[in-house]
């Protein structure tokens, strides 16, 4: 359960670091999970509908940068997000009725895993309302040389920023360009099993990874159930049924709420997800391995 003041603290910096929130043998069962997830991916010459590569990939040394929607693949990955003590922390922040639209494992190897640049998820899946949220579950500690996520607290109340560069959709912030203020970022230092909760406007990003080991983070995409994305983002549904069957707690709904929310078309786009849609970035706030 989250307290009154997390609640608050939540609406105010739109994030929230839960330290050590599960257990040890949870984290040691998605780990094996993860293992068998990328098992087969020293088959692999490029990247496919489960694993997202490294640039650096070889299958005869393999590098996988993203594992697509584990909760399809993984009753364990699926199991977690429908836990009581999870589904407590969600209903809290974004009602009685929770819709999960994705999920994804950034795998951030040792010796220079991939940067996420800056970013507000809210640029690729905005809905009728931001009653959306991502919430992480560290698989590996963060620590300050391994790539942690970066927040900018407060920045979910300010602008929706452009994410565009040279006419297409790139997935990333010019800070620079866009007056904002990242050496205030806080970069989450937390143990294994802890959860990060992020409000979906909020900026953040993080930096390769400096260290020797991996820094595998699972995530979570949620939504309001009466969120209703709009047409040609990166939410893909096939019909009706699918899409309710998100649902992790609560009643689905027909009527999506309205509100005054910025958005930004995140078209036109180029093929793949954030990595290979920021590779066309020219400017990175972050370093490249
Ligand atoms: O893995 C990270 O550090 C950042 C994750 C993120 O922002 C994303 O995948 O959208």
């Amino acid at each position: 359960m989250l307290t009154q003041q997390q609640i608050v603290r939540y609406r105010r910096d739109g994030y929230l670091i839960l330290s050590g929130f599960l257990s040890h043998a949870i984290v040691e069962e998605l780990r094996a999970e993860v293992a068998r997830l990328t098992s087969g991916a020293a088959r692999l010459r490029e990247s496919d509908g489960v694993l997202d590569l490294e640039p650096s990939h070889r299958p005869e040394a393999p590098r996988v940068r993203r594992i697509f929607r584990p909760h399809t693949v993984s009753p364990a990955v699926d199991g977690l997000i429908r836990r009581p003590d999870i589904l407590a922390v969600l209903t809290a922040l974004l009602g009685p009725a929770v819709r999960l639209h994705n999920s994804k494992i950034n795998m951030k190897s040792g010796g220079g895993g991939s940067a996420v640049e800056w970013h507000q998820d809210w640029a690729y899946y905005p809905h009728t309302n931001d009653d959306l949220l991502a919430l992480g579950l560290l698989l590996d500690d963060m620590t300050p040389d391994n790539g942690p996520l970066l927040m900018l607290g407060g920045s979910h109340l300010g602008p929706l920023y452009d994410h565009h560069h040279e006419g297409y959709f790139r997935g990333g912030i010019d800070v620079e360009r866009a007056g904002i203020d990242a050496a205030r970022a806080v970069p989450v230092h937390a143990p294994a099993g802890s959860l990060t909760v992020h409000h979906v406007r909020l900026v953040h990003g993080s930096d390769i990874n400096r260290s020797g080991a991996d820094r595998r983070f699972l995530l979570y995409e949620l939504a309001a159930a009466d969120a209703w994305p709009l047409q040609g983002t990166y939410t893909q549904f096939t019909d009706l049924a699918e899409f309710d069957s998100g649902l992790v707690v609560g009643a689905p709904t027909l009527a999506p709420r309205l509100a005054p929310v910025p958005a930004i078309i995140p078209q036109p786009r180029l093929p793949g997800a954030l990595y290979q849609v920021q590779e066309g970035l020219r400017k990175r706030a972050f370093g490249t391995a």
